[in-house]
């Protein structure tokens, strides 16, 4: 197929910082695909390509030239034949000369592109083309924001309430339940209550386990449902080498025991990013004490780079992965990453960002992938629930 740049445009995030929209064309097909941009980053992460003001212009400028010229003279037979060109064009180790965000609003456009020429929904290509199994991911709804996300109000910055109902639909309607109801709970213990970056809930609790309970209670009510959590632990780091939440500091040691005791107390379900990126052998321990209950996932540690997935695979660091295509920067990279988790074994979640757009992308991603989640915030914010609602209308394309 021969791929032509329509054009790129500078578009506002759910944090109204700019991102990059591209649409591509092939002869009377048309797709376009926005990429979205973390907060709580890993240090290995592909680069997003930012101006010094801020702005995405340098990003932009090397889709609509430099990308765009290359790959007009071309013919690509699939999206990974592409990816490949375009690692090959951008020729640095983490796309910091093009940029991730450029490569990536590329790659998924495409992707789409790909998906019409062969006449079939867009995780229906992901799964022929990356030879995986399509199935329908548990519901990671971060209900309650905490940590970078909301101004460490809560030190944890997820509280998810997980949702495995039999079929997406069902899954969908008892988070909304969930979060009505947690949100009239919130309301009467407390009249501080703001939303944070993702949709969900602040609330600023000086008493650790009050978020669990509130979970708990939630979780009593509704059946197939569980208390997930992301520590994102990068931000919880001290000078000393440790850990602080809510003004207090802990050890490695002591912050693994606290998880030890919280998912012995509580009904959980997984424990993401409990400590930093560097601190892997904390990792190692946490996964040999509570792996066989609950998934360990690791997230800036790994991001989504299918040799630190090998290196954890090695350490046995983890047993599930967070992935996120715009920390490695193109789709082919991602799917590489799942799969690579999937062969030993381990769980997948697939991830937006903190700051997201209105592209919907993501669901497909994690259907198409055979996910065991996705975690694609809470539900008040419409480009959080625009992911969810996605995986409902895919559920009705399978059963047609
Ligand atoms: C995370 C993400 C998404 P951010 O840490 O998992 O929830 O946050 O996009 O800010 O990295
Ligand atoms: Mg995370």
């Amino acid at each position: 197929m021969r791929i032509e740049i329509v054009g790129a445009r500078s578009i506002p995030d759910s944090r109204e910082k700019p991102t990059i929209e591209t649409t591509l064309r092939s002869g009377e097909l048309e797709a376009k695909a926005s990429v979205p941009s973390g907060k709580s980053t890993g240090a290995h992460e592909a680069k997003e390509l930012r101006d010094e003001d801020g702005s995405v212009s340098t990003a932009l400028s090397n889709v609509t030239g430099e990308i765009a010229e290359a790959i007009s003279t071309r013919e690509f037979a699939s999206t990974k034949e592409l990816d490949a060109f375009l690692i090959e064009l951008d020729g640095t180790p983490d796309k910091s000369r093009l940029g991730a965000n450029a490569i990536l609003s590329v790659s998924i456009s495409a992707t789409r592109l790909f998906a019409l020429q062969a006449g079939v929904p867009l995780w229906r290509y992901l799964a022929d083309t990356y030879g995986t199994t399509p199935s329908a991911p548990r519901l990671f709804v971060n209900v309650m924001n905490g940590g970078a996300h909301a101004g460490f109000r809560l030190p944890i910055q997820e509280h998810i309430f997980m949702v495995g109902e039999a079929t997406l639909t069902e899954s969908f309607a008892t988070a909304e339940r969930g979060f009505a109801e947690l949100g009239e709970m919130l309301k009467s213990e407390t009249d501080d209550l703001q939303m944070g970056d993702e949709g969900g809930y602040s609330p600023a609790f000086a008493d650790f386990d009050k978020p669990f309970e509130l979970l708990t209670k939630l979780v009593e009510k509704h059946q197939n449902t569980a208390i997930a959590i992301d520590s994102a632990a990068n931000e919880l780091r001290n000078d000393h080498g440790g850990y602080t939440l809510i003004g207090k500091d802990y050890t490695s040691e002591e912050l693994r025991k606290l998880y030890v005791d919280l998912v012995g107390k509580f009904p959980f379900h997984a424990v993401e990013d409990p400590f930093a990126e560097t601190d892997s052998k904390s990792f190692t321990e946490l996964t040999a004490d509570i792996g066989k209950q609950v998934l360990v996932i690791g997230d800036d540690i790994t991001v989504t780079n299918p040799k630190r997935i090998e290196n954890a695979i090695e350490e046995k660091s983890m047993n599930a992965v967070l992935i996120k295509p715009n920390q490695i920067g193109s789709v082919s990279e991602a799917a590489e990453a799942v799969k690579k988790t999937h062969s030993a074994g381990w769980a997948t979640v697939c991830s937006h960002r903190s700051g997201e757009t209105d592209d919907t992308f993501i669901a497909d991603f994690a259907y198409g992938m055979g996910a065991h989640g996705i975690k694609a915030g809470g539900l008040g914010q419409k480009v959080r629930r625009e992911k969810y609602e996605r995986l409902c209308s895919i559920e009705k394309e399978v059963t047609i």
